[in-house]
């Protein structure tokens, strides 16, 4: 897929959607490895971090947690400029890599650390849903002046799919289900929408959030 259109695609969503007040918990302490981990996820209270904490606890990937307080402008400060030009949370650092944008840093840690293989097709079935999450249904959700025209746009054929299978991609969990279910937990939970005339997308919440990884990070908040 392009690159080009995976960072317009995100970047337009940066400017459209506001911080989900989600705390990151201030460290994971990796259990397996005795040397510190490489990769490091830079995250701050309120933000979308705990979408990527979500899924390196599913991964079990071992990592350092460096918090940024936004409102002291840790964000902006050179150091962390150096890793996010945008000064933008989360961000990761991977060995000599700096990763910004969550759904850019979810594409990566699946491509690097999922032992799944994955045909190409699948692949870009997976970033058509995390560039949906980011994009669209982030905006559709949480931008007020949209929401009435697009939730039931967005959602009607979301019920219809998990009215047929249990994730976007089929019967397994990916990181399409960590990016769109994370918009549709954040949006029910801050905003109080009522998905009842969706009970399949309510069933498939229901499923995700109950989950071990998704319990200790996005939902210990
Ligand atoms: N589309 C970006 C959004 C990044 C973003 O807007 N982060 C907010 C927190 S959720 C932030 O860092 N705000 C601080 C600021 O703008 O100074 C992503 O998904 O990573």
């Amino acid at each position: 897929m392009s690159k080009l259109l995976l960072s317009l695609a995100i970047a337009t969503s940066t400017l459209l959607f506001s911080c989900s007040p989600s705390d990151p918990l201030e460290s994971k302490s990796p259990d397996n490895s005795e040397s510190l981990p490489q990769l490091r996820l830079y995250g701050g209270k309120r933000t979308r971090t705990s979408m990527v904490q979500w899924y390196l606890a599913e991964l079990n990937l071992p990592y350092e947690y460096v918090e940024m307080d936004i409102r002291a402008g840790d964000n902006l400060k050179p150091e962390y400029l150096a890793v996010n030009p945008m000064g933008k949370l989360p961000a990761i650092a991977d060995g000599d890599l700096k990763l910004w944008e969550s759904g850019a840093i979810l594409l990566y840690l699946a491509w690097k650390y999922d032992p799944k293989a994955t045909s190409p097709e699948e692949q870009a079935k997976i970033a058509q849903w995390v560039l949906f999450a980011n994009a669209t249904l982030g905006p559709g959700l949480f931008l007020e002046d949209r929401r009435e025209k697009e939730m039931p746009r967005l959602l009607g054929p979301l019920d219809e799919i998990f009215q047929k299978q249990a994730f976007l991609l089929g019967e397994e969990f990916t990181i399409a289900d960590v990016a769109v279910g994370y918009y549709l937990y954040m949006a029910r939970l801050l905003l109080k929408l009522d998905y009842a005339p969706y009970p399949a997308v309510e069933k498939y919440l229901e499923s995700l959030s109950s989950r071990s990884p998704f319990l200790e990070t996005v939902g210990k908040r």
